[in-house]
């Protein structure tokens, strides 16, 4: 059985038990959606956003794009991980460096809590997507930092800890447009602003993950490895294709592959995952875990227009990768 390690005791994590008759290792909220578009005022979509236990509660840093259809990230609070309050207005950041707030745009959030505070990444606009990143204590004040790497990159997703004493980032290089290729590559640093000893973790493969790669959730430590998620994209003759899989990765060494999924965990198959501003996409950004029940509850954007909730065990999705791995 595989285990969390280093994870949160999370008994409160949202949760459903897997329906009767369902062969997947990862399983849907039967209410989804539970953020809708328009749930505040000032928002076109809410999707592809990324919560973290915080108080008892959860918090979490939304991608609402606006009327106007500019994307940017809001702060939200919720008691019980379903019901979402979150702000009309954008977050905004401070910063002893007027570089650091240089912003076009702001989309796809991954927040982590590393040591003694919650860091936020995102695509951010500076010339072209790149890694944007920020961090804060309390999700009252946000502190913005400088981006961590050269445009153009798109799905940095931080370790929860330092690897060999260094924090790690999985991100995704890529071009200036709706990028057709791309692998997931990690870099190493010391201190969180300069980058370094960058390596190739994964290529593209068949099927749903032929086109691109990237990183999803914060990886998560367990006994056989970080279990990394990510999602895939195929090019259909009706454009790109969201899925999702999962990979473990070696803990030291994180770079260096064990097993990866060769079918999907989960592809774009419910009306609101197949219909809406951007139709078939499921992207999740966040995974709540709970160490002592092995629980895992993502979020996810539903095509690209609201946001989403799925289930799995940790064993069952460890089990599933090692049994169907390429
Ligand atoms: C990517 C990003 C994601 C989005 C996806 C599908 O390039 O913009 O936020 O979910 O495309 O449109």
């Amino acid at each position: 059985m595989a285990k969390i390690i280093n994870g949160l005791s999370l008994p409160n994590i949202p949760w459903q038990d897997k329906p009767t008759g369902c062969r997947d290792a990862v399983w849907r909220y039967d209410k989804n959606p539970i953020i809708a578009r328009d749930l505040i005022q000032s928002s076109n979509s809410i999707f592809n956003s990324a919560v973290v236990p915080f108080n008892g509660a959860f918090a979490g840093v939304f991608r609402c794009d606006d009327k106007a259809r500019n994307m940017n990230i809001h702060r939200g609070f919720s008691v019980d991980g379903y019901d979402w309050e979150l702000d009309n207005e954008v977050i905004e950041f401070e910063s002893y460096n007027s570089y650091a707030l240089q912003s076009e745009y702001k989309y796809d959030p991954r927040v982590v809590f590393i040591e003694d505070r919650y860091y936020i990444t995102w695509c951010n606009g500076y010339h072209g997507p790149t890694i944007g990143m920020a961090y804060t204590y309390d999700f009252k004040k946000f502190y913005a930092m400088e981006n961590a790497f050269l445009p153009f990159n798109r799905n940095g997703v931080l370790f929860p800890r330092k690897i060999n004493d260094k924090y790690v980032m999985l991100s995704r290089p890529s071009d200036n447009g709706h990028t057709p290729f791309g692998d997931i590559f990690i870099s190493q640093s010391p201190n969180l602003v300069y980058w370094g000893e960058h390596r190739h973790v994964m290529h593209t493969a068949g099927g749903w993950q032929a086109t691109k790669i990237g990183a999803g959730p914060i990886p998560l430590e367990t006994d056989e490895g970080w279990l990394m998620f990510y999602h895939g994209v195929l090019t259909s003759c009706n454009g790109f294709v969201y899925s999702f899989g999962a990979a473990i990765l070696d803990i030291n060494e994180p770079w260096v592959v064990k097993y990866r999924t060769l079918p999907y965990l989960m592809c774009p198959s419910t009306l609101y995952e197949c219909v809406g501003d951007v139709p078939n996409v499921a992207f999740p950004c966040a995974a709540l875990a709970d160490a002592d029940t092995g629980r895992i509850a993502f979020y996810y954007g539903a095509a690209d227009t609201v946001t989403c909730l799925a289930f799995g065990y940790v064993d069952g999705i460890v089990d599933f990768v090692k049994k169907n791995s390429m």
